[in-house]
């Protein structure tokens, strides 16, 4: 294992101050008097599943309408359970987005897949993703994604995404050919261009069981601003690097301190990758890539936090992490 930390990609003011850590906090428990009051409006939690890269983590941004969830053209892109709150007048959705469903060959695909399993089993409603423009080749690659959903026993609706690069007549075959696999209710959609969204909810809001919200309704997310963090930096290093790269790479915060206005936030995260040819790649010409990555995701987080952000990137060897149980317990349980 070696430490060698690349050069910073901006320079700092080490201004030392408390750690900001920002959490979504449930309501407290309502009292049985309270509920009255909520009387038909419904709350409950929608685990959004499917397939790697068919637009989970698209589709719950586009409902949102902020980022919360990293999306890339490649699979495999989320690692963890992320929940996004929406928040209406008649019902408070919990959507929890997943690890695309996959066979897993490493400790990390494995650790993935038990997150996908545990939402399923915490979910009031299943809603299964498709991609429709690789449904027709995918439908048996759909069947573990329906394995493990039949498994949790939970109502689902299946949502067909991507319909915009599909030519309408191909889409009624679609819908049959997932009916006769065992879905009951399906919605044809687009989570770029939000076509069916609307259907798609009125069909998820059914399988919500009465009750009062769990969360304030400004709520977005349960995760915090670190988290966040590192999941953008991921986002970048995926989109800017090729091949096995991203799926070699982790990121953690070694500082989060946020100084009084007017100073910048001052965040410095490392990327483990698995071995030094890949720090190498990561760093790129004269720090080239780092630069890249870094100045992306800076202007992310400043859009995010809406003030002044200094990133320092730093890229570490970690041999094999991604197949070590302890070290993927060190990096990426915090
Ligand atoms: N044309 C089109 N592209 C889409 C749509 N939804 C998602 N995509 C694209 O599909 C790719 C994968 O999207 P993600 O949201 O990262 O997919 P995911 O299911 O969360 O993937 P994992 O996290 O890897 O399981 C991205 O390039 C998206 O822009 C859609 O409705 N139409
Ligand atoms: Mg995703």
């Amino acid at each position: 294992m070696s430490e060698e930390p690349a050069d910073p990609v901006e320079a700092a003011d080490p201004e030392e101050t408390a750690e900001f850590v920002e959490t979504a906090e449930p309501l407290e428990a309502a009292e049985p008097s309270e509920i009255a009051d909520f009387a038909g409006h419904r709350c409950g939690v929608v685990a959004i599943a499917g397939r790697p890269n068919v637009g989970k983590s698209t589709l719950l941004n586009k409902m949102l309408g902020a980022k919360i969830a990293i999306v890339t053209p490649k699979p495999q892109t989320t690692r963890d359970r992320i929940l996004g709150i929406l928040t209406r007048p008649e019902a408070q959705f919990l959507f929890q987005d997943t690890p695309g469903i996959h066979q897993p060959p490493k400790p990390l695909n494995r650790r993935m897949m038990a997150e996908a399993d545990a939402a399923l089993a915490d979910a009031d409603v299943v809603l299964v993703i498709t991609d429709a423009s690789k449904a027709a080749y995918c439908l048996k690659e759909d069947g573990l994604v329906l394995e493990r959903v039949r498994a949790a026993g939970k109502p689902t609706v299946l949502a067909i995404n991507k319909i915009d690069l599909l030519d309408k007549p191909a889409l009624l075959p679609l819908m049959l050919a997932y009916g006769s696999a065992g879905f009951n209710t399906i919605v044809p959609i687009s989570a770029v261009t939000g076509d069916g969204l609307e259907e798609m909810i009125a069909e998820v809001i059914k399988h919500l069981p009465e009750g009062p919200s769990l969360y304030p309704e400004d709520e977005l997310s349960d995760r915090s601003l670190r988290f966040l963090a590192t999941e953008i930096v991921r986002e970048k290093l995926t989109l800017n690097t090729r091949k096995e790269i991203p799926y070699s790479t982790a990121v953690t915060i070694d500082t989060f301190t946020e100084p009084e206005l007017p100073l910048a936030v001052l965040i410095e995260m490392t990327i483990h990758v698995e071995r030094s040819s890949q720090k190498a790649i990561v760093i790129g010409k004269g720090g080239s890539m780092l630069k890249r990555i870094g100045t992306e995701a800076r202007i992310d987080l400043e859009n995010l936090m809406e003030r002044k952000v200094m990133l320092k990137l730093f890229v570490r060897v970690d041999e094999e992490w991604a197949s070590s149980d302890a070290a993927l317990r060190r990096l990426l349980d915090e």
